[in-house]
């Protein structure tokens, strides 16, 4: 007998917007109701292409072109290995429970409106990496984000420029895949709001294929 795939689950949204939090709450409440779930992030700061994004966020200003840290950004999801192992632990069951995937890669480009990155170059160079179950989309006013803990210490973290990457991000919501989560709410509600409907998601997406995304 062969047995249902996992789910795959992203969190999307702009920094401080909770995501981080929220991905953890829902491992460890799937785990605990027996649903074998596991989560990963992007970018993966501990490979090759991880260090050198590192160290671009942690500079203020310089470092590589828009053009290169967007496709250091896209590789760093590329690596054989990255996928390799996400697709291996849907394949196993598992539900995968992703920190960020391509669509931040394409809201944060954009947002820093250089000439001849338009969306679907920076789409391009994403297509064909897995397509998520479902995106969590968690909304916050941006001027609230920036009251949460440690914020403006990596390179983005700036107010007006978190604005834009809001309004990129938004232009990428798809109805039929997409939720978009009051994340004002507290942490409890919001990941009891997020566990009821990847449940759901787990009782009905078992056998539907894994698709590509963007092709
Ligand atoms: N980021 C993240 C991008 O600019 N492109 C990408 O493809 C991804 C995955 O990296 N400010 C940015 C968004 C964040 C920063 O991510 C680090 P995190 O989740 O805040 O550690
Ligand atoms: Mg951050």
């Amino acid at each position: 007998m062969t047995h249902a795939r996992g789910v795959l689950v992203v969190f999307e949204g702009v920094d401080r917007s909770g995501k981080s939090t929220q991905v953890a709450q829902l491992v460890s409440r799937l785990n605990a109701l027996g649903h074998r779930s596991s989560a990963y992030r992007f970018p993966d700061r501990q490979t090759e292409t991880g260090k050198l994004i590192d160290a671009y966020l942690s500079a203020s200003g310089g470092g590589l072109d828009d053009r290169t840290i967007h496709l250091l950004f896209a590789a760093n999801r590329f690596v054989a290995e990255a996928m390799r192992s996400l697709r291996n632990s849907l394949m196993q069951g598992e539900t995968v429970v992703v920190d960020r995937y391509a669509f931040s890669g394409v809201a944060y480009t954009l947002a820093k409106g250089a000439q001849g990155l338009d969306k679907d170059w920076c789409k391009s160079v994403d297509a064909g990496i897995l397509k998520p179950d479902i995106v969590f989309f968690l909304d916050i006013p941006t001027q609230d984000a920036s009251q949460r803990g440690d914020y403006g210490l990596e390179r983005y973290e700036k107010l007006e420029f978190q604005e834009k990457v809001r309004t990129c991000f938004l232009d990428l919501v798809d109805k039929s895949n997409w939720k978009i989560m009051d994340a004002r709410q507290t942490k409890e509600a919001l990941s009891d709001e997020i566990l009821g409907i990847t449940t759901t998601m787990i009782q009905e997406n078992g056998d539907k294929p894994l698709l590509p995304l963007w092709q």
